[in-house]
Order: structure tokens, then C-alpha cells, then sequence
């Protein structure tokens, strides 16, 4: 090249470039992706650039991975994805994070434009921007390189600011290419002041819900991921601590305090329900996790009734109030803000609840954790669940560091509940919409941006959704310990098929499937484990030696209930048989 063409060519830039600096700029660190046309060109210029790029084996894996590293940093997390099949293997993660308030980010490359709008049949031909918009928080599409700065920063704020959310944003195949001059590109870049502004709540809505609390006789705070998500750890123990109120943690809420913490009322949870006088919601809704706030689990009569017990919700979503019941004391803001300034009006002479209510709640909760030890510490063969989550229990104990991921129905609602946490934002799982398939894409995305090890509790059919992910744990070499816990089916593996056909029922899988020798073929720790004891050892290795294992834990395939806790949705036949 002679030296005027060098020249030229140093003073000029392209949208691959003006992307992966606008990422750069505003702090972005790790794409999780899958590379094909037209984004292939980007994954290495990003690696080159200094990007971590995590390629996956499916996109809906990378996409479960941004959104759940978006959740543990506050960052908006990355997924990278090429035009229609990948951007709808991705969109299903785009939806769930923006179902669970977590902040991500898809970038997908797109078709040409002129071929998609006129419907002439292009390579993965498809209308994205118009398909994304109703299933995420926003979406945009950048046509021109200089637009790119403002693409991304707007899809960061967009993120980021009020309840997060996922993002799309549409590149289609052109715009990497364009070029402009170099000084205009780096000024045409953002990078973004306050994404994520404090929303500081209303003096008067702090005291409606102060007075509220002070007048109650049995109150009760329930933590929710969002505040986990808020990152304000401190002031929500200080709140816990000061006021005496008894919490119940929502499932990603665990270790927000430790759940051994004396005013955790988990293990008395449905007791403390209907009994309370009002309930202070921190970041959590009242969805059908939360029975919606009426009916039996509240003490209402029927299962539409009100249980009669005022509420105080604080959240930063404005509409979020009154979405189920009525919120008597609404309180709008960021967790940080609004906790602060409830920690304010406390002062110091807070008077501690009555001193009958805790004893009642003691009392119950006593009781229960009793009767789980006696369940615990039996050694039934087949192993079992609770036998098995006993060892867990004992692992994450001596690890409060690791990361749990957790998904299954049976596997699910029994490592819940018997697994205690101890440090904030180490418990992922199926969120809100209770989806099957996270467990690779957090496990990878949990190691990568924590460092620390990963545990993965898995039901069989959970795990079968995102498996093949086992590839991207060993290539990466993380340290992650994946447990299927092998019940030989969807929640058992007892169902026959009712015509005696040669086709299984539709719940029954392989019987006696060995999960472990999978990892092996990647060159990861498989081992076959089918006591306590090996459950242990396999584990307590894993965990010292951070290699990526996969231990295939044989459960008792009569153990499962069907649909876990939620056994009660599933529609019944009305027709006799
Ligand atoms: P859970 O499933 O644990 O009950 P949800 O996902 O239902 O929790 O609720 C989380 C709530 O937290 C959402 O309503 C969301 O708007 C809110 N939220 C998220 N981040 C923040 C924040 N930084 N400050 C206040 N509220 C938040
Ligand atoms: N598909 C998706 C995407 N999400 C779902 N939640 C389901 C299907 C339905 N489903 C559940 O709700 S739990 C579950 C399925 C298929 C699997 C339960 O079996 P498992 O766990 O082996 O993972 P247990 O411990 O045997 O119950």
C-alpha cells in the first residue's frame, strides 16, 4: 500500500468499528453471541479489540447468559445474534429478561432492507424490528454509521433507566460496512452519563408508609429480586435489622440477608401469609408467585378474596401499583432511595414488633426446620431429593461464594427451600415466568462474570433444554458443576403409556441415562453418582479443582410430584371417564 492510500485508510472507520468502540466507551466488557452472517466479522474484531466473546451452540443459551449478567452487574448484558432463525433463537431470552426486569441488550444482525421490505426472499429474509417490539422494553434500528453512537446509547438507557428491561437493537448487514471519516466517527460516539438515574421517593408517600408500619401489629417485609437487582444491600439489612420486621425472600432474593438470619420468617411462610397485618413489598410483585396477593395463601375465604392486609410496595415502575390488589402506601423510587429515606424516618427509637408475633412466628418456623432435619438426615436408596439436597446444602454452606443456578420443578421448589444462601444475588433460577432451558446460559455467564464457582442443580428435563452448552463450559474451561438430578423424566419417571403401545408416556425419557458421559466427550469431569456419599465427594472435588463437571445424580424416579409446588395450575379434564 503506498503511503497516501495508508494514510487514508487510517482515517477512516466502519460500522463494525464505531459498534464495538461505542461499546467500548460506555464500559461494555463480554459479548455472549453466535456467529454466522452477517455478525462473523464482528466477533473477531470485538475479540481483537479486547471483547471477552462467549460463542454459544444455540443463541436462546447466549441470550439467557447477557440477561442474567445484565442482572448481576447492572451493566446491560450483550447477545449477539445473525438475522431471523438466530434473532428468534435469541428473542425468547430478550422476552424473559424483559419479563424479569433484567437489563439486556440484543444485537442482531439483519438483512438487506430494501429485499425485506418488499418481501423479495433474502437470505434469512425477516421483518425483526417490527417482531421484537412488542417483546421487548424498546427497539431500534440503525441505518447509517454515524447514527451508531446514538443506537447504542439509547439502547443502553433504554436498559438500564426506570424497571429494566431487554433491548433490541437491529444492525442489518450493511451498516458494517459503511464507512465514514475516523475524527467523526469517535465524535459521533456516546457515552452515557447517569443510566440508570436515583428516582427518590416522595416525602409524603415515605411517610403514608411509615405510619402504616408504625400502626401495625404483625408486619412482615418481603424482598423481591428487584432488590437483589438494586445492589443495596446494606441499607435493606440496616431496614431488616433496625425495625425488628420479620422478610420472607423471594426466590433471587435469597442471601440478600443469610437465610439462617433470625427474622427470616421463610420457613414459616405460610403462616406469616395470611397472618401479617401489612406487608411491605420491596421489589417484588404480586404476580402468581405471589398468589396475587388474595385468595387462601393471603386468608381471604375464596380464591379471589382479599385477605384484608394493607400493603406498601416500594418500586421504581410507577404502574406497578395496585396491579392486583390495592397498594395503600405506594412508594416510587429506586430501592436505594427509597430505603434510605424510610431508614431516615425510622430514626433510632423504631419500636420493635410485638413481641407475640415473633414468638408465634419462631415458634412455627421452629417446628418446620425440626421436621425438615428429620427428613434430611435419612439416607433412603434410591437417593431422593431431600437426601441429595442435604449434600448440597452442606457445599454451598462451606461456599457461600459459588453461584447456584437452579431449574427442574421438583428440583426446583425442593433446592429452594432446602438450600440456604448467604450472600446476595448467588441464587438464579427460572424467574417469573418459571422457564426451563436457563441453566447452561446462566451457569456460563455466572462463572465468567464472577470468577467464582457455579453450582448448577438441575432436573433432568431442565437440563435437556440447554445441554448441549456443556461444549461452551469446557472450551472455556469454567468452573462449573453441573448436578442433573436424574429422576428418569418431567417431574418422575413412573408415567406408562395408558394404550400399552410401544411408544413411552409423554413425561418418561431414557431410563437410567447417563448425563455424565456427555461432559466426558469434551473433555470435562463426568461422574455416575448415585449415594449421598459420591454426591459429596464428586462435588467437594469439583468445587476444588474448578473443573467443568457434570455429576449425574440418580434419584428415585417415584420421588418427583407433578409440576413441583405448582401442581395445582395444571387444568383438570372435565370430562368422565
Ligand atoms: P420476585 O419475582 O422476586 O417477586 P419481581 O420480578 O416480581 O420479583 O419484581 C421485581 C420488581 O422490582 C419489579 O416490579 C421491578 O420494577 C422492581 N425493580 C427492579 N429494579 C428496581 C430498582 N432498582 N429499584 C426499585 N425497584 C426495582
Ligand atoms: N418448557 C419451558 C420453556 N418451560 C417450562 N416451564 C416447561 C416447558 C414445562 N416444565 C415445567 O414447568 S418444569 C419442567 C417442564 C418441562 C421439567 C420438570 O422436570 P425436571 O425436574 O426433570 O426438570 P423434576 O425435578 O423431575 O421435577
Amino acid at each position: 500500500m503506498g503511503t497516501v492510500e495508508s494514510q487514508i485508510a487510517t482515517q477512516v472507520t466502519d460500522g463494525f468499528h464505531l459498534v464495538i468502540d461505542a461499546l467500548k466507551l460506555n464500559g461494555i466488557d463480554t459479548i455472549f453471541g453466535l456467529p454466522g452472517i452477517p455478525i462473523t466479522d464482528f466477533t473477531r474484531m470485538a475479540q481483537a479489540a479486547g471483547l471477552r466473546v462467549i460463542s454459544f451452540r444455540h443463541e436462546q443459551n447466549a441470550g439467557n447468559a447477557a440477561a442474567i449478567a445484565g442482572f448481576m452487574t447492572q451493566k446491560p448484558g450483550i447477545c449477539l445474534t445473525v438475522s431471523a432463525p438466530g434473532f428468534l433463537n435469541g428473542l425468547t431470552a430478550l422476552a424473559n429478561a424483559t419479563t424479569n426486569c433484567f437489563p439486556m441488550i440484543l444485537i442482531s444482525g439483519s438483512s438487506e432492507r430494501e429485499i425485506v421490505d418488499l418481501q423479495q426472499g433474502d437470505y434469512e429474509e425477516m421483518d425483526q424490528l417490527a417482531i421484537a417490539k412488542p417483546l421487548s422494553k424498546a427497539a431500534f434500528r440503525v441505518l447509517h454509521a454515524e447514527d451508531i453512537g446514538v443506537g447504542v446509547a439509547r439502547a443502553i438507557r433504554a436498559a438500564l433507566s426506570g424497571r429494566p428491561g431487554g433491548v433490541y437493537l437491529d444492525l442489518p448487514a450493511k451498516l458494517f460496512a459503511q464507512t465514514m471519516d475516523a475524527e467523526a466517527g469517535k465524535k459521533s460516539l456516546i457515552k452515557v452519563i447517569d443510566p440508570a438515574p436515583k428516582q427518590i421517593p416522595g416525602a409524603d408517600a415515605v411517610k403514608r408508609a411509615l405510619d402504616l408500619l408504625k400502626g401495625a401489629k404483625k408486619p412482615l417485609i418481603v424482598l423481591g429480586k428487584g432488590a437483589a437487582y438494586a445492589q443495596a444491600d446494606a441499607e435493606i439489612k440496616s431496614l431488616i435489622e433496625k425495625t425488628g420486621i420479620p422478610y420472607l425472600p423471594m426466590s433471587m432474593a435469597k442471601g440478600l440477608l443469610p437465610d439462617t438470619h433470625e427474622q427470616s420468617a421463610a420457613a414459616a411462610r405460610s403462616y406469616v401469609l395470611p397472618e401479617g397485618d401489612v406487608v411491605m413489598l420491596v421489589g417484588a410483585r404480586l404476580n402468581w408467585l405471589l398468589s396475587h396477593g388474595k385468595g387462601k395463601t393471603w386468608g381471604g375465604k375464596g380464591h379471589k378474596d382479599w385477605g384484608g392486609q394493607k400493603f406498601i410496595q416500594i418500586d421504581i415502575s410507577p404502574q406497578e401499583a395496585d396491579s392486583n390488589v390495592r397498594i395503600d402506601a405506594p412508594v416510587v423510587g429506586d430501592i436505594g432511595s427509597c430505603v434510605s429515606a424510610l431508614l431516615a424516618g425510622i430514626g433510632s427509637n423504631w419500636v420493635k414488633p410485638p413481641a407475640d408475633w415473633l414468638g408465634a412466628i419462631a415458634e412455627r418456623k421452629n417446628k418446620n426446620v425440626a421436621k425438615m432435619a428429620e427428613t434430611l438426615a435419612k439416607d433412603p436408596r434410591p437417593m431422593n431429593f431431600h437426601s441429595a439436597l442435604n449434600v448440597v446444602r452442606d457445599i454451598v454452606k462451606a461456599n457461600p461464594e459459588a453461584i447456584l443456578v437452579n431449574e427442574g420443578a421438583n428440583a426446583l421448589d425442593f433446592t429452594r427451600s432446602i438450600v440456604d444462601m448467604y450472600k446476595p444475588r448467588k441464587r438464579l433460577d427460572v424467574g417469573t415466568w418459571g422457564v426451563m432451558g436457563i441453566g447452561m446460559g446462566f451457569s456460563v455467564a455466572a462463572a465468567v462474570v464472577s470468577g467464582q464457582p457455579v453450582i448448577a442443580i438441575e432436573g433432568d428435563s431442565a437440563f435437556g433444554f440447554s445441554g448441549m452448552e456443556v461444549e461452551t463450559l469446557c472450551r472455556y474451561n469454567l468452573p462449573v458443576c453441573v448436578v442433573v438430578f436424574n429422576n428418569n423424566g418431567v417431574y418422575r419417571g413412573t408415567d406408562v403409556n395408558p394404550t400399552g403401545g410401544p411408544d413411552v408416556a409423554p413425561t418418561v425419557f431414557v431410563k437410567g441415562a447417563r448425563y455424565d458421559k456427555l461432559i466426558e466427550a469434551f473433555g470435562g469431569v463426568g461422574v455416575h453418582a448415585t449415594t449421598p456419599a459420591e454426591l459429596r465427594k464428586a462435588m467437594e472435588e469439583a468445587i476444588r479443582s474448578r473443573k467443568p463437571t457434570l455429576i449425574n445424580a440418580v434419584i428415585d424416579e417415584t420421588a418427583g410430584t407433578e409440576s413441583g409446588r405448582i401442581t395445582s395450575l395444571n387444568p383438570t379434564s372435565g370430562k368422565k371417564k
